[in-house]
C-alpha cells in the first residue's frame, strides 16, 4: 500500500493553492525557509522549542543507528529523507560512526552511557534522555565539527518510531533542498493507550480499509486497535468455528501491519449470546479460537459481554451461579476468570486480558456491577463508554465514581464517531466534551474510539482522537479538525470543510451546526426584507445567499475532482449527491422568490417548478446532512411563512434539560423537543395575536404520536379540536383543516408509536393562503 504523505506536504499544497492565509490555520508554515512559518507536529507535541534558525536538507546524509533500531522507525526515516530528495544515505553503527555527509542522523534509544556521550561530543547536545514510555526526542543542531545534526532518539522502539514520525512532519519543503528547522522536542503520550475499536453493527471494514487504518494509527502516534465487528459471525455469533483459511490469512496480515505501525492488535470475542459460562467445552471452544489467533502473533485478547441478555439461559449456569447475589455477573466472572488463568496467564508475552461488563454505560452503580468488581480478576481491563452509550461527555469526576464501582482499570470505549444507530448520517465533528484529565490518577488508563463504517471518512474525527488521547492538555478541537482537513485533503479545504460543517451536528457538541449559524440570520435577513417590500434589501439578502447556496453545490465536484482517495469518494457519494442538490434546490427557491418579488411571474413559475423538481430529487436521497435551516426555508418558500417559527412553545415535558420545547419552533429540522415517556403530554405554541390558520406540520423524529389532537384556541384555556389523527406513520404529518381563529396551536397526545415519548423536530403553523 502506497504511503501517504503527511503535512509536509499539505505547506506546499497549501502555498500552491494559495489557501493558507484566508483560511487561518494555525501552525501551518510558509515553505520558503527564508520566510516565517509555523511549525505543525500533529498530534500536538508535549513540548518544541526552535530558534527560527536551520539548515538545508543535503541530498547526501549520514545516518547512525544502533543494533537492535527499530526496523519500522529506519523505514519511515528513509522514507521521509527519500521524499525530501536525499539520494544518498551512508549508514553506519554508533560503535563506528561514519560521518562523511553534511548532514548526520542519529537514530536509536541510545540508552547505553557511552552512545550517549558520543553522540553529545559529535552533536553538542545535551539532555537527550527521554524517560517516559513511548516518549523521544527530536533535536537538530549544527554540531561540533561544521557538520548538521539530527538526533531521534526514543525511550523505546516506539518512542523511537514516533521520533521518526514527528522528524518527517518538522521537515519544511523548499524548492531546490528541502530544509530542517532547529529545534528541541520532547514528548510523550498522556494515555498509555490510544487507538479505536473495531466495534460496530453493520457491514464491517475490509480488509483494505483495516490496513488504510494501521498505517494511519502508526502515523498519528495512537497504539492500539481492537477488533471486534459486531457483524462478523467468527466474531460474536459463530464465535466457536474457527476462522476460513483465507480469513485467518487476512487477519496474519493485519497483525504483521499492526505490529510494522506499533498498534497493538486486539482480538476480541463476543460469546455472551450463546456461551454456557460454566461448561468446560465452551471454555476449551473460546481457548481454541484465541489459540489459533495466538499462532497468527495476537498478543492481546478481549472478551465482550455487551449487548446480550444478561440472565442465565443454560440450565447448567442457572444451577452453577443461581443463588449468587448476582448470578449474571457470577457467570461472567468465572468465564473471564478462567479464560485468564487458563489463557492468558499461561502464554508467557500475552497481554492483559480486556473486558465489556454488560452494564457499561449506566451512571451509579448496579447490583450487577458491584458483584462483577468483586469478583473479576484484579488485572482485566475493563472498558466502559462514559455515561450513556453515547456519552456528550465524559469527566474525570465519572471516571472517578466508576472507577470507584469497577475498582479495575478502566479503558474508555468511546462511541464517537460511530454512527451505526443512523446509517444515514455522517459524524465529522471533532472529539470534544472528554475532560482533559482523564488520566491513571482518575483509573482511566486509555480510549479506544468506536467509527463510522465508513472507514476513510472516520479518519477525519480519528485524527482528533489521536490528538486528544496523546496530549489532551493542549487539545483544541476546532484547530485539531482544521489540522485534520489539511492532512486529508490539502487542495480540497474548503469544500471539504462544508461537508464537515454539514455532518457535525452530534450529541458530544449539542448538534451544533455551523452551516445553519451562517445560513440563519442571511435567511432571516431575507424573509424580513420581502416582508417589509424593500427590493433593495431583498436583492442584497438574495445575492449573499445565491452565494452561500452555490458554494454547496459546487463543493461536491471539488471535491470528486481534487481528493485523490477514491474510497472516501465511494463512502460519501449519496451525502455529495446531497449536498449538491441541497445547494441547487436553495438557489431555485430564491431564484423564485426574487422573480415573485420583482413581479416577473413567467421566470417565478419555472423557477417554482425546478425548485420542486429538485426537492423531489433531494426527497428521494436517504443521507441526511446536518443543515437543519433549510428545509424550513424552502417550506416557506413554497408554502408561505411558519406562524410558529420563533415563537414561544411551552410543554408538558421534557425527556431531558437538553430537549426543549422551543427547539421544535426554531426553524431548525435537526433540533428536536422530546417529552417524557407517557401517552398524556403535549406542546403549544403561542403565536402571538390570533391569525386565521388552516394547516399544521407536524415533522416528527422516531419517537412519533400514533394517535394525537391538534387543538387551538385563541386564549390559551379553551381549547377547540380542528384534527383527531388515528393513526399515524410518523415523518412528516401534513394537517389541512377548514379556517379558524387561533393564537395557541396545541399537539396533545393521545398514543404514543413506542416506548420513547414524543419528539418533533418541528411543529408549523400556517395562515390561510388568499
Ligand atoms: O458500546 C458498546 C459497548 N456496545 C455497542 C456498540 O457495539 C455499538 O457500536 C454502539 C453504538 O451503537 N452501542 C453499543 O451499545
Amino acid at each position: 500500500m502506497a504511503k501517504s504523505k503527511r503535512l509536509k506536504a499539505v505547506v506546499s499544497a497549501c502555498l500552491v493553492s494559495g489557501l493558507l492565509v484566508p483560511l487561518d490555520i494555525p501552525y501551518i508554515g510558509k515553505a520558503k525557509a527564508s520566510e516565517n512559518y509555523k511549525m505543525t507536529v500533529s498530534p500536538i507535541p508535549k513540548s518544541l522549542e526552535e530558534t527560527g534558525k536551520g539548515f538545508p536538507l543535503n541530498p547526501k546524509v549520514g545516518l547512525v543507528t544502533e543494533k537492535g533500531t527499530d526496523s519500522s522507525a529506519i523505514a519511515e526515516l528513509k522514507q521521509a529523507l527519500k521524499e525530501a530528495g536525499v539520494t544518498t544515505i551512508v549508514e553506519s553503527d554508533i560503535n563506528e560512526p561514519k560521518l562523511q555527509a553534511p548532514v548526520i542522523i542519529w537514530l536509536g534509544k541510545f540508552s547505553d552511557p557511552d552512545e550517549l556521550k558520543t553522540i553529545q561530543q559529535h552533536t553538542g547536545l545535551e539532555d537527550l534522555e527521554m524517560t517516559k514510555k513511548e516518549g523521544y526526542i527530536v533535536a537538530s543542531k549544527h554540531g561540533t565539527q561544521d557538520k548538521k545534526h539530527i538526533v531521534i532518539s526514543g525511550h523505546d522502539d516506539s518512542g523511537t518510531y514516533y521520533g521518526s514520525q514527528t522528524f518527517e512532519q518538522i521537515i519544511v519543503e523548499r524548492k531546490g533542498s528541502d530544509w530542517i528547522p532547529e529545534v528541541e522536542i520532547k514528548d510523550w503520550p498522556t494515555m498509555p493507550i490510544r487507538g479505536s475499536i473495531e466495534g460496530f453493527y453493520g457491514a464491517p471494514w475490509s480488509h483494505e480499509d483495516r490496513l488504510g487504518q494501521l498505517e494511519f494509527y502508526g502515523e498519528h502516534k495512537m497504539n492500539s486497535y481492537i477488533y471486534a465487528p459486531k457483524d462478523d459471525p467468527y466474531h460474536r455469533e459463530k464465535w466457536k468455528e474457527p476462522y476460513p483459511a483465507d480469513k485467518l490469512a487476512e487477519i496474519a496480515e493485519l497483525v504483521q501491519a499492526a505490529h510494522d505501525n506499533h498498534v497493538d492488535f486486539t482480538f476480541a470475542i463476543s460469546p455472551g449470546n450463546t456461551i454456557t459460562y460454566s461448561s468446560e467445552a465452551d471454555l476449551q471452544a473460546l481457548i481454541n479460537k484465541a489459540q489459533s489467533m495466538w499462532d497468527i502473533g495476537v498478543r492481546s485478547f478481549a472478551l465482550f459481554l455487551d449487548d446480550i441478555d444478561p440472565n442465565l439461559r443454560s440450565p447448567e449456569d442457572r444451577a452453577m451461579f443461581g443463588s449468587d447475589p448476582n448470578p449474571p455477573a457470577a457467570a461472567q466472572a468465572y468465564l473471564l476468570n478462567r479464560f485468564n488463568e487458563e489463557f492468558i496467564q499461561k502464554h508467557e508475552g500475552a497481554e492483559r486480558l480486556i473486558t465489556v461488563p454488560t452494564d457499561y454505560y449506566q451512571e451509579g452503580t448496579t447490583p450487577y456491577r458491584e458483584r462483577f468488581a468483586q469478583l473479576v480478576q484484579p488485572d482485566i481491563i475493563v472498558q466502559w463508554t462514559g455515561i450513556g452509550v453515547v456519552a456528550p461527555t465524559i469527566t474525570s469526576e465519572d471516571a472517578d465514581k466508576i472507577h470507584e464501582i469497577f475498582k479495575h482499570d478502566l479503558l474508555i470505549w468511546d462511541n464517537y464517531p460511530v454512527n451505526d444507530f443512523d446509517r444515514n448520517r455522517l459524524f465529522l465533528a471533532p472529539l470534544t466534551g472528554r475532560d482533559s484529565d482523564l488520566t491513571e490518577e482518575h483509573g482511566v488508563i486509555g480510549l479506544t474510539a468506536n467509527p463510522m463504517n465508513e472507514a476513510e471518512a472516520s479518519k477525519i474525527p480519528l485524527f482528533t482522537v489521536a490528538d486528544y488521547t496523546w496530549n489532551p492538555e493542549a487539545y483544541d478541537p476546532i484547530d485539531s479538525l482544521k489540522r485534520s482537513l489539511m492532512e486529508f485533503a490539502p487542495a480540497a479545504y474548503e469544500p471539504l470543510n462544508l461537508l464537515v460543517e454539514a455532518s457535525y451536528a452530534t450529541s458530544l457538541n449539542s448538534n451544533q451546526e455551523p452551516i445553519s449559524e451562517r445560513l440563519k440570520p442571511l435567511i432571516q435577513e431575507f424573509w424580513a426584507s420581502v416582508e417589509a417590500k424593500d427590493s433593495q434589501g431583498v436583492s442584497e439578502a438574495g445575492t449573499a445567499l445565491l452565494d452561500e447556496f452555490r458554494k454547496l453545490k459546487e463543493a461536491p465536484g471539488q471535491l470528486r475532482n481534487k481528493v485523490n482517495n477514491p474510497n472516501f469518494l465511494k463512502e460519501v457519494d449519496g451525502y455529495l449527491n446531497k449536498l449538491e442538490l441541497i445547494g441547487q434546490t436553495g438557489e431555485n427557491a430564491v431564484n423564485m422568490v426574487l422573480a415573485q418579488q420583482s413581479g416577473n411571474s413567467a421566470e417565478a413559475a419555472a423557477a417554482k417548478l425546478a425548485l420542486q423538481e429538485s426537492m423531489a430529487a433531494m426527497d428521494k436521497i436517504p443521507q441526511k446532512l446536518s443543515i437543519g435551516v433549510v428545509p424550513t426555508f424552502l417550506d416557506r418558500a413554497l408554502n408561505g411563512k411558519n406562524l410558529a417559527e420563533g415563537k414561544q412553545a411551552t410543554a408538558s415535558s421534557s425527556e431531558v434539560d437538553w430537549l426543549t420545547p422551543d427547539l421544535a419552533v426554531d426553524g431548525n429540522n435537526n433540533t428536536r423537543w422530546a417529552s417524557l415517556y407517557t401517552d398524556n403530554q403535549w406542546i403549544t405554541v403561542d403565536l402571538g395575536q390570533v391569525y386565521a390558520i388552516d394547516k399544521v406540520k407536524l415533522n416528527w423524529e422516531a419517537a412519533y404520536g400514533k394517535q394525537y389532537k391538534i387543538q387551538v384556541s385563541t386564549d390559551g384555556s379553551q381549547w377547540t379540536d380542528v384534527h383527531t389523527e388515528l393513526n399515524s406513520n410518523g415523518g412528516i404529518d401534513e394537517i389541512q383543516f377548514p379556517t379558524v381563529d387561533a393564537r395557541y396551536v396545541k399537539m396533545q397526545g393521545i398514543k404514543r408509536a413506542g416506548g420513547w415519548g414524543y419528539s418533533l423536530y418541528e411543529i408549523s403553523v400556517f395562515e390561510r393562503q388568499n
